[in-house]
């Protein structure tokens, strides 16, 4: 007997690799506010909703900033990273994700669970928007990973248990949110070295071992 009736994808950084795009285009703006932000530091703003990444950069210097002020920043993160995007095409697709997910798909139906407001941009850039059966994003969420509200949506929206969907994920707020809505979970990347995952993948297609 089959351990679970349907999978849950987290977007950024384990369906396409628009995690390095958030990282430059907060990259760019932490440098124009001389902060020592580095590729390390921003792992822990994977899963992270946008305001609250924005929160983590401040909080690496002195200054405080008025809610305006912080908009103004998040809208300028946005608008490079959404210029970024529109550079993304299919190819962006590895062939190690594409042909897990056409495996998959004859097998499971098939979830998004991201905390990004982009997503159906991205899906749609990388030709995937009609491909999933449920999509609940950012837009659908009051609270961000780690908060379990978007794995928690989509299984609903499934009308699957938590316990019977397996949600795949690259960060550690994703795992942590996972856990918390009683879910198994895949860690790929640096999640992958991350205790509080079920498993532990190196690349998209070993979820062909497990399901
Ligand atoms: P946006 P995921 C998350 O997407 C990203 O990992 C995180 O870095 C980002 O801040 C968040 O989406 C919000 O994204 O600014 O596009 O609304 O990993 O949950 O798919
Ligand atoms: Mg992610």
């Amino acid at each position: 007997m089959r351990k679970y009736d349907a999978v849950i994808f987290d977007l950024d950084g384990v369906i396409c690799t628009t995690d390095e795009y958030h990282y430059l285009a907060w990259k760019e703006l932490a440098d124009s506010l001389a902060l020592p932000f580095d590729r390390q530091y921003n792992n822990r703003l994977r899963g992270v909703s946008r305001i609250e990444s924005l929160n983590l950069i401040l909080a690496l210097g002195e200054r405080q900033y008025s809610d305006e002020e912080k908009q103004a920043m998040a809208q300028k993160k946005n608008d490079t990273y959404r210029r970024l995007l529109e550079r993304m095409s299919p190819a962006d697709v590895s062939d190690d994700v594409l042909s897990t997910l056409k495996a998959l798909k004859e097998k499971y139906p098939l979830a998004i669970g991201s905390s990004s407001r982009n997503t159906k941009f991205i899906l749609s850039r990388i030709d995937l928007l009609d491909f999933f059966d449920v999509i609940v994003d950012g837009n659908d969420i009051s609270a961000s990973k780690p908060d379990p509200e978007v794995f928690l949506k989509a299984a609903a929206a499934l009308g699957r248990k938590p316990s019977l969907c397996l949600v795949v994920e690259d960060a550690a707020a994703g795992i942590e949110a996972a856990g918390k809505g009683g879910f198994d979970s895949a860690g790929i990347g640096d999640a992958s070295r991350l205790e509080g995952a079920t498993y532990h993948i190196e690349k998209l297609s070993d979820l062909l071992g497990i399901l």
